[in-house]
């Protein structure tokens, strides 16, 4: 058995337990750029890396600000692609399925995936810098009187700066969230690892922790990457053409 579609497809319909993770490529074809990508125009200058960080924002609040302005302002305009909807109709074919991204947009769910476990939170949602009544202090924008060309608008409870409810680099995760991410992974029979470089920690860990635990991978991803020495099929192609494809090949043999 050759074709690694039909590879793919019989490790899922084997497996009793499935987790997902995904990274930016499964959202690249909705036009979403990656990390990798150098930004288009006019963030092209920067790294993402210093931008997505508390001493950047501390530094210059405003260009980070903007930056993220910038960036809800494509997810808001983006739409889920083929790779989002399959991921989706997948999930409601198998009851144990688990959805765990590092992506901080919302087209997972816009595709109809639900209980997606965001490690890296959510651009969408902002909070107080300080977390004045709790982490989160989760802040509705809309209630706000701000000029969005002004920069950060400030907290309504303690006059501080409002962010956006990501996960900085240099920044913990949820640990809720991690762990049961942790769980998931060393619980699942198979992982199909969709449109990440593996190089962010502790997500990366994630799909190593699955094979350790005996799992199979499936990768998802037109390049090679950290991750593909572990993966037990590599499907090398776009997550927008590969997981419709498996997703047929998923219903052939209902
Ligand atoms: C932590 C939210 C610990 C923000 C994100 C050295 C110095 C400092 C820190 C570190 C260091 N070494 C390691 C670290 C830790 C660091 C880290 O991993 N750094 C990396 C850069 C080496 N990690 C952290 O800081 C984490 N926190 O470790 O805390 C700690 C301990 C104690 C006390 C305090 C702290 C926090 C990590 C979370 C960072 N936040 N996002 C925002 O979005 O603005 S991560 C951000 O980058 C994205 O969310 C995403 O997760 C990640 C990018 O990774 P990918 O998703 O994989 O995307 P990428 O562009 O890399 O790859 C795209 C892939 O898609 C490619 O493989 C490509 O081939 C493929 N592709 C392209 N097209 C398609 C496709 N695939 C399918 N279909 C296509 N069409
Ligand atoms: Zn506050």
């Amino acid at each position: 058995m050759t074709d690694p579609i039909a590879q793919a497809a019989a490790l899922l319909r084997k497996a009793q337990r499935i987790a997902v993770l995904t990274g930016a490529g499964v959202s690249k074809e909705s036009g979403v750029p990656t990390f990798r990508d150098a930004l288009d125009g006019l963030w092209s200058r920067y790294d993402p890396e210093d931008l997505a960080t508390r001493q950047a924002f501390q530094q210059n609040p405003r260009l980070v600000w903007d930056w993220y302005e910038y960036r809800r302002q494509m997810v808001r305009q983006a739409q889920p692609n083929p790779g989002h909807h399959a991921l989706a109709q997948i999930q409601a074919r198998f009851p144990d399925f688990t959805l765990i991204t590092q992506n901080v947009d919302d087209l997972h769910e816009r595709a109809g995936s639900h209980d997606v476990i965001h490690l890296h939170g959510n651009i969408a949602q902002s909070k107080c810098f300080d977390n004045c009544r709790g982490d989160p202090t989760l802040i509705d924008l809309a209630t706000l009187d701000y000029d969005v060309d002004d920069g950060p608008p400030r907290c309504p409870h303690c006059g501080g700066w409002v962010r956006p409810d990501v996960v900085w680099f240099g920044e913990m995760l949820a640990q809720d969230l991690l762990m049961s991410a942790y769980e998931i992974s060393e619980k699942a029979a198979v992982m199909l690892v969709v449109g990440t470089s593996g190089l962010v920690t502790p997500a990366a860990t994630l799909p190593k922790m699955a094979h350790r635990a005996g799992a199979k991978l499936i990768e998802v991803n037109p390049d090679t990457t950290m991750l593909s020495s572990i993966a037990h099929v590599h499907l090398a192609g776009p997550s927008g053409e590969m997981l419709p494809r498996l997703m047929e090949a998923l219903s052939d043999n209902a």
